[in-house]
């Protein structure tokens, strides 16, 4: 064996020597889509017809890898049938007619595994002319994008801002550059064009990425369904496909509103401490804690708003007594807990309405000698009976007396002071009936 195998090598050494003196160069070209039996061309341009052979041919490429086997066979000391596995690895796809000079296919052939192919002729007769022959396998679209993977999700803030980017999955096309992926385009999804794909290389491969081409509003739409085209540079184009699903991430930015710009609200002035007095709402168009709402009375200088207390579902109670008739402006605030949280506010007018029971405490002093609400017989008209004064005193109170009219009230010189006059015809009186004020009006 390692005769036979010292012999191949000497020939095939001897080769190479010949082929050192090449003194021509064909070129030709196959299409990788030649079936197996397709004719690419003849050595010397024609048909040649000859009986004996006229051309030793030589595939370089495979004589050297048979020689590094061959070689590293003796080196490892293999024996016959790893090398003959070893020949019967080889492939062959070209055959050369030694005879006619046809060159021909024996195989499919495919550019994206083997683009050339080298022989080596040399003529036996004549000047043992050496011709190299270079057989180029010409590139068709055989080959179609494909993403590395066919469905891909993301998470994007709705503040995201323009020209952020995401890079997609790998694509890969087998052809040559010219057709090999081109360009991407998306096909569907794209609402109001808020995406776009840009192509950049990587490793001579074209990568895509999405990015962020307009103003995203979770509100207004929170998923995006796209669906994303690889094109090749055939005609017509091949093309890979790919699912993308977007899922827009709430950002804190709408404020709560309220269902009303102004609430109003009237109530009982001796109405009880901690009532509900009314309820006021507001919502948010975020999500989650970005539209959970806390609610709050704003703290001014104004003492209404210390009269009042809301709960965390907007529920508005008193917290003290209210003056009868007086007005109070709430002003209520609601926030929601996003971060930094949002807030708005709305004014609650209530209205304290006056009462029929509370009225302002009355001290009534007589001028009597009875020192009582009982009044000598002989007490003459226009005679001072009693002295009576108001003990809180709102704005505009007037005294009217009810029950009878021969009592006529007198302010003095002190707005919260009067004096009762016997003033007409008198009956006897008690003190409780007659200054019962049913009237006081404030
Ligand atoms: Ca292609
Ligand atoms: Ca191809
Ligand atoms: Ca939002
Ligand atoms: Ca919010």
């Amino acid at each position: 064996m390692k005769i036979q195998t010292k012999k191949k090598m000497k020939i095939l050494l001897f080769f190479f020597s010949i082929i050192q003196a090449t003194v021509c160069l064909t070129r030709f070209t196959v299409p990788e889509s030649a079936q197996i039996g397709f004719r690419i061309g003849w050595i010397s341009g024609k048909q040649e017809e000859s009986v004996a052979p006229k051309y030793f041919v030589v595939f370089p490429d495979e004589q050297t890898s048979k020689i590094w086997s061959i070689l590293n066979l003796e080196k490892t000391k293999y024996g016959e049938k790893e090398e003959l596995l070893t020949f019967q690895g080889l492939e062959k796809f070209l055959k050369v007619d030694e005879r006619s000079g046809e060159i021909s296919t024996i195989a499919h052939l495919d550019y994206e595994k083997r683009s050339k192919f080298e022989i080596v002729a040399v003529r036996v007769e004549e000047s043992g002319e050496t011709i190299d022959i270079l057989v180029d396998v010409d590139d068709e679209n055989d080959n179609a994008p494909s993403f590395a993977d066919s469905n891909v999700k993301f998470e994007i803030s709705e503040f995201a801002q323009l020209g952020t980017s995401f890079a997609l999955p790998t694509v890969s096309d087998g052809d040559g550059p010219k057709f090999d992926v081109h360009r991407f385009v998306i096909l569907q999804g794209n609402v109001n064009n808020v995406f776009k794909i840009t192509a950049r290389k990587v490793n001579e491969q074209l990568q895509a990425d999405l990015v962020v081409n307009g103003q995203l509003d979770r509100e207004f739409r929170d998923k995006y369904e796209l669906l994303i085209e690889a094109q090749d540079g055939g005609k017509p184009a091949k093309t890979g496909q790919l699912r993308c699903s977007i899922e827009i991430v709430d950002a804190n930015d709408n404020a709560p509103v309220f269902t009303r710009s102004r609430y109003t609200a009237s109530v009982s002035a001796n109405v009880s401490i901690g009532s509900n007095i009314i309820t006021v709402q507001a919502t948010d168009a975020d999500i989650g804690e970005n539209s959970r709402i806390s609610y709050e009375i704003k703290k001014t200088s104004s003492p209404s708003n210390s009269n009042f207390a809301i709960s965390p579902s907007g529920v508005i109670t008193t917290t003290s007594g209210l003056l009868p008739a007086s007005t109070h402006d709430v002003i209520v605030v609601a926030s929601d807990h996003g971060n930094p949280p949002l807030s708005s506010s709305a004014v609650v007018t209530i209205s304290v309405m006056g009462s029929t029971l509370a009225s302002p405490p009355l001290d009534i002093i007589w001028l009597v000698e009875s020192n009582s609400a009982h009044l000598p017989e002989n007490t003459t008209l226009g005679s001072i009976v009693a002295r009576v004064s108001i003990a809180q005193m709102y704005r505009d109170t007037k005294l009217r007396l009810l029950g009878t009219s021969s009592l006529c009230p007198q302010q003095t010189d002190q707005s919260h002071v009067y004096l009762l006059l016997l003033c007409g015809i008198w009956l006897f009186l008690s003190g409780k009936t007659i200054f019962r004020d049913k009237k006081l009006e404030f």
